[in-house]
């Protein structure tokens, strides 16, 4: 691809953006870059914007998107009018992670699903590096996967995250593993139907050669539905099923087995990762072992190391008896279901924030039978408990500050208290990792 005086348009000035634009200048195009918040709110990007970049700030001007000859979408931006109006004349609107998959030259392994994907690609990174490869690790994450075009590539494998919005408007990206953990509900605020959200997941697989492999859930029937076109090599692993190849669970062992006959075993009982969901993303981050040639012992050795990341399933303290995780991450209903799969407890639960078009009577039954108390805070409180009355105690507060004595106070020793939202952060909070570090604050606040 010939970027040079090539003039190219950037929408959205976060990390993506402002990465996208660094990218393309060095690469000789004429560079602008548009967000729709003034200026005067953007002062920590602005800075990090280098001169030779044009901005335009407070509102997106139709103009620049039609004399644009390259436009490229940060993930956040919805179809607006202006990208809708470019792609009707012709201009070629591409994501963040198509341009820099038409550069990268390194094996591309790439994790999508509506949950689980940050902690297995963060578990892939550790296995590979365990075993001595050189990984690059970015993507939904945090680091933009064009960060990894713009180095000098000397890595064995790039792993990347990847969204639902990162796979919008990609056409040629085509990683060589491509794994799908599950499909629910999610995002339903910017998809107009669950096909829809899913038509977008399903796009990690559209350029995948049977050179390929994609890495697959079998008990997920969205998953093993939508599959049926993949033309990737298809390895699938299952809680329920003895795959032969794939990966499955027997009497507590991970046994992995490849097309290619190899066979490997994995003990469980000294992982640190909690619950059914996480045997999952481990048994999806051990096919990836085994197609990446690690070595058994170094593969058992990383997932037994492995403790899981900050505001996923995360121990927070034990105060007298009662347990506080923090799951802040758990922004879908899905998520939060998994949450209270993974304890046995009695569960003192909060959840909450705001709604993203969800139907939270999936949780109904584990609600009946695991939830002690429920406490429901933000903007979706009331939703919620229309949702879920008559189910058990359930509290209705304004925020996690006030959720947290509540909490306190209506538990006992042995109980849990479970912060796992189903919601969205974005009501009271910048954003999840805000709400998880809020919350910590004031567990270790509460006296006995
Ligand atoms: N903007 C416009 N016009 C619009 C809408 C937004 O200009 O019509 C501007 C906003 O004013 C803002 C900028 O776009 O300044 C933000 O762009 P962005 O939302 O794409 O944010 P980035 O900082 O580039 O972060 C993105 C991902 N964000 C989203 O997908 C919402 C980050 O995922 C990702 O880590 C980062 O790229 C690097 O790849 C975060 C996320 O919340 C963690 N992801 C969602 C999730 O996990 O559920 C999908």
């Amino acid at each position: 691809m010939e970027l040079k005086g090539k003039k190219a348009l950037v929408v959205g000035a976060g990390k993506t953006g402002i990465a996208t634009a660094h990218f393309l200048r060095e690469q000789g195009a004429q560079v602008t870059i548009t967000d729709c918040k003034p200026r005067t709110e953007l002062e920590e990007e602005v800075e990090k914007i280098n001169d030779r970049i044009r901005t335009e700030f407070g509102e997106h001007q139709l103009r620049s998107f039609l004399e644009a000859e390259l436009i490229v979408v940060s993930p956040g931006v919805p179809p607006i009018k202006p990208l809708r109006a470019a792609v009707r004349n012709g201009k070629e609107v591409i994501s963040e992670i198509e341009l820099a998959g038409r550069f990268i030259r390194t094996p591309i392994v790439a994790v999508t699903g509506t949950d689980g994907k940050t902690t297995t690609a963060n578990l892939i990174e550790r296995i590979l590096t365990n075993s001595g490869k050189k990984v690059f690790l970015g993507g939904n994450i945090g680091r933009p996967l064009i960060d990894y075009a713009r180095t000098g590539q000397d890595c064995d494998y790039a792993v990347a995250e990847l969204s639902s919005f990162q796979l919008e408007r990609t056409y040629r990206f085509s990683p060589h593993i491509a794994l799908l953990l599950n499909i629910s509900q999610d995002h339903l605020d910017r998809y107009r139907s669950f096909r829809k959200y899913t038509l977008a997941k399903l796009r990690i697989f559209a350029n995948q050669q049977d050179s390929d492999f994609a890495i697959l859930n079998w008990d997920d029937p969205s998953v093993s539905r939508a599959s049926r076109r993949i033309k990737a090599k298809k390895l699938y692993f299952s809680l329920t099923k003895p795959l032969k190849p794939g990966a499955c669970l027997e009497d507590g062992t991970i046994v992995c087995q490849l097309p290619s006959g190899r066979k490997e075993t994995y003990p469980t009982k000294k992982f640190k990762l909690r619950g059914p969901h996480n045997l999952e993303n481990i048994m999806a981050g051990v096919t990836v072992a085994g197609l990446c040639s690690c070595s058994r012992a170094k593969t058992q050795e990383a997932l037994e190391r492995f403790s899981g990341l900050e505001h996923r399933l995360e121990f927070v303290r034990e105060l007298k008896g009662v347990k506080f995780f923090n799951d802040s991450k758990a922004t879908t209903v899905n998520s939060a279901r998994r949450a209270l799969e993974s304890f046995r407890e009695p569960i003192i639960l909060i959840a909450g924030g705001r709604d993203k078009g969800s139907d939270y009577t999936p949780l109904r039954d584990l609600i009946r039978e695991k939830v002690k108390v429920l406490i429901l805070y933000g903007e979706a409180r009331t939703k919620i408990a229309q949702s879920l009355s008559g189910l058990t105690e359930t509290l209705s507060v304004e925020n996690i500050d006030q959720a947290v004595p509540r909490a306190w106070a209506k538990s006992s020793s042995g109980d849990l208290v479970l912060l796992s939202p189903a919601c969205s952060s974005f009501d009271l909070f910048s954003n999840y990792e805000e709400r998880g570090k809020v919350f910590k604050t004031l567990v270790m606040d509460l006296k006995d």
